[in-house]
């Protein structure tokens, strides 16, 4: 390795031990109060007396109690509900010739990075399983600045304007007369908005897709959404998309799923990050970007500065340049996840900004609710926001400053410091705005090139496999009966039939109502006042691609059964080697076994080994599995077959469309399922029974087609046969 490697290294080693200076470590340490003063009695208050009132001057009850009292900051508006890990970005390819950013063109350099994801909608105290877009807000400490990536797991937006934001998140939010309901789409204000906002339409089509119930935080893509701009040395600038392509695939939940979890483990998804980097199991990415060169600006059927357009892979696709791994849990979640200060206005030298309206919003909102939220100016000091390059400037003051500026002066320019600090120049790597050209009058409207809001809409559509088609109709039937007024159920229908009209037919089916052939108001009711229905209306272009493979999870990969959690159930007297046997061969593929049991502590095997039990058949559920495993043994298999929580475990499973394996001399306990009456009497020469269904006598047989099974995630087809009573 070249030795300017090894001092970047040393660099990033240090300038993080920098960043963690503040951190407090208790052991072996006296209770003393923020002044520093030890506490003999951190149990009793001051009192006259024994049976006494408490007395006023208890200093030190008043100084725990003042700072108990304010623990509480305001959480976030919008994304309350998340969970951060730290990691670092390792670049592959230098992009040096589109962009000047040192990360992006030193493959020698690894930045250290912190990444918090989040729900959209709900309180911090809310489910993680909410039908919701998830944040993907990214941080990276570079060597010169911070640049903050805060993306989504969906490509595009609701809105196109960010003056809209404040009232899509009141939509959303639970409504002002009762604050109901929690974290949920599903309900009137919501759905009003969006029948009177077809900008949505494709975004629509996002949130109702799986994609908006993930598997896992591990598994999600993220995008930047907005096109930005990358700029060169050479000041030659181009537009860019961010993504990112999570390793182990594109995985979701299914619905009844997700909502089954929202009761039984709200915390799941940062539980299961969390697990994940404790265990080892780094979650990793692959950087992406799609790269428009500047003289293609306006090649394409939809605007690159419209936000609810994404660039299909198939016209630019996605260069993999880099690869980041979240390799490290916070100390303190309030510190760090709670406290960690995004901001899309956060670029170093070499990313710039496209005219994206709706990113222009978001440049004003991110400091002014940081200001709100962290309660003054002094937010960057906080460790998990402080910048690795050293910060100098003339800015003073404000709640809780903790940097100490030495000297008489805090101007510029000045002659008493020697000019400094000083500005930069260009030479010396400052950061210098893209001179991009504008042109064109003052004006509070939209360009027309933003009007086409459906054909977006439909390539999404059309794109999807059948089951993920259905799942995406079963969602809308969902929300829009849970929504009371029936003229809005009647505009989202109409609009509905804007995407596609089978679509329309089967929500109308399904909520009773039929589609309308029209309305009575326009579909855009925010068109300025003056502006004419005509020259408003939505511009529906037939998009030049009919499908786009990207869009569709099928097609993401499956043959990583990396982290998949198994369950194995069982009793006393289960078959030992069993269990062994397939635990060797999914560990080997890095999968995790747990054995359920009726009780905790340990099982006996029938030859007498003891098998320690996970969890039991009250505290776990085949929600929180990939896959489900029954082995043999006569006892152990009678005792399942007579244990109700034990037959719903595997019915549910199978009605969430999991991989279900077992031994043959298991087959009674399956037997006793809703689909174990369906499985053929005599399967003497089968493994798979059926679709994700496995059995086999031979352990090594039954090991390969279970872990192909995994891999593939779920058996949707399954669904076709919905009666499962789980
Ligand atoms: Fe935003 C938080 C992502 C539009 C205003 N946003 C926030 C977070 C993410 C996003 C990931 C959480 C960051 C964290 O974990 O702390 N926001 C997006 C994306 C958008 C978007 C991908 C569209 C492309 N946002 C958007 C608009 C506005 C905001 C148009 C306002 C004009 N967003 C905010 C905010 C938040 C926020 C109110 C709340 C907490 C915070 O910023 O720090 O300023």
């Amino acid at each position: 390795m070249p030795t300017d490697t090894n001092n970047n290294d040393n660099q990033t080693n240090k300038k993080l031990e920098d960043l963690q200076q503040n951190i407090e470590d208790s052991t072996g340490q006296v209770l003393t109060t923020n002044q520093g003063l030890k506490v003999n009695d951190d149990q009793n208050t001051l009192k006259a007396g024994e049976r006494g009132p408490s007395l006023l001057e208890d200093f030190i009850f008043r100084e725990k109690m003042t700072h108990f009292d304010h623990e509480r900051i305001p959480e976030r508006v919008v994304h309350a509900r998340g969970a951060g890990a730290h990691g670092v970005f390792k670049l592959n390819e230098d992009l040096s010739e589109f962009t000047k950013a040192g990360f992006l063109t030193d493959t020698s350099r690894e930045t250290p990075v912190f990444v918090r994801f989040s729900t959209v909608t709900g309180s911090r105290g809310s489910t993680d399983l909410a039908r919701d877009a998830r944040g993907f807000a990214v941080k990276f400490y570079t060597d010169e600045g911070n640049f903050d990536l805060v993306g989504n797991n969906i490509p595009v937006f609701f809105i196109q304007d960010s003056i809209k934001f404040p009232d899509l998140v009141h939509a959303i939010k639970p409504e002002q007369h009762n604050e109901i309901p929690q974290a949920a789409s599903a309900h009137d204000t919501f759905w009003d908005y969006i029948s009177n906002t077809p900008e949505s339409a494709h975004m629509i089509m996002w949130i109702m897709s799986d994609r908006a119930i993930p598997r896992s935080y591990r598994m999600m893509e993220g995008f930047g959404v907005h096109s930005f701009r990358f700029v060169n040395a050479e000041g030659k600038s181009c537009f860019v998309k961010f993504h990112w392509k999570p390793l182990l695939g594109v995985h979701s939940v299914a619905w009844d799923e997700a909502q089954n979890i929202s009761g039984k483990d709200p915390d799941y998804h940062r539980r299961d990050l969390w697990e994940a980097i404790e265990s080892g199991n780094f979650p990793q990415w692959d950087f992406g970007v799609q790269i428009v060169p500047e003289e293609d600006e306006f090649k394409y059927e939809f605007d690159l500065l419209d936000a609810t357009k994404l660039i299909p892979e198939e016209l630019v696709p996605v260069r993999r340049i880099g690869t980041l791994t979240l390799n490290r849990n916070p100390d303190n979640y309030f510190a760090e996840t709670e406290q960690v200060a995004f901001h899309t206005g956060h670029v170093v030298p070499g990313i710039d900004f496209s005219n994206d309206p709706l990113l222009h919003g978001r440049l004003f909102s991110y400091t002014d609710t940081q200001l709100k939220r962290l309660g003054g100016p002094n937010f960057h000091e906080i460790p998990i926001n402080r910048s690795v390059n050293t910060v100098h400037n003339n800015q003073r003051d404000g709640h809780m400053r903790m940097q100490i500026n030495q000297g008489k002066s805090a101007h510029g320019p000045n002659a008493m410091k020697g000019g400094c600090p000083f500005q930069a120049g260009m030479m010396d790597g400052g950061f210098t705005s893209y001179a991009a050209p504008v042109e064109g009058h003052k004006i509070r409207g939209r360009s027309k090139s933003f009007f086409d809001h459906f054909s977006q809409a439909k390539l999404f559509f059309n794109s999807q496999s059948e089951p993920e088609k259905n799942h995406l109709t079963d969602a809308l039937c969902f929300e829009l009966s849970k929504v009371e007024t029936i003229a809005i159920r009647e505009r989202m229908l109409y609009f509905l039939s804007q995407v596609d009209e089978g679509l329309a037919g089967e929500v109308a089916y399904c909520v009773g109502l039929h589609v309308p052939k029209a309305l009575k108001t326009p579909l855009n009711q925010t068109k300025p006042a003056d502006a004419s229905d005509e020259e408003y209306a939505p511009v529906v272009k037939e998009g030049s691609l009919a499908k786009s493979a990207a869009l569709s999870m099928k097609n993401s990969p499956t043959s990583d059964i990396r982290t998949r959690k198994i369950a194995v159930l069982a009793a006393d007297g289960v078959n030992e080697d069993s269990i062994q046997a397939i635990k060797n061969a999914l560990e080997a593929e890095g999968a995790i076994c747990e054995v359920i049991a009726p009780r905790l502590g340990f099982i006996a095997g029938m030859n007498d080994a003891t098998i320690p039990v996970a969890k039991t058949f009250m505290t776990a559920a085949s929600v929180f599995y990939d896959a489900v495993y029954v082995p043999g043994g006569t006892n152990s298999v009678a005792t399942l077959e007579a244990e109700p929580d034990a037959i719903h475990f595997l019915n549910e499973a199978f009605k969430h469309c999991k991989a279900i394996a077992f031994d043959d001399d298991a087959l009674q306990a399956i037997k006793a399922t809703y689909f174990g009456r369906k499985l053929p009497n005599d399967n003497s020469n089968e493994t798979v029974l059926m679709e994700g269904i496995i059995m086999s006598r031979d352990a090594s047989t039954l090991a390969t087609k279970f872990i192909k099974a995994i891999g593939q995630h779920r058996f949707w087809e399954r669904e076709k046969a919905r009666k499962v009573p789980a």
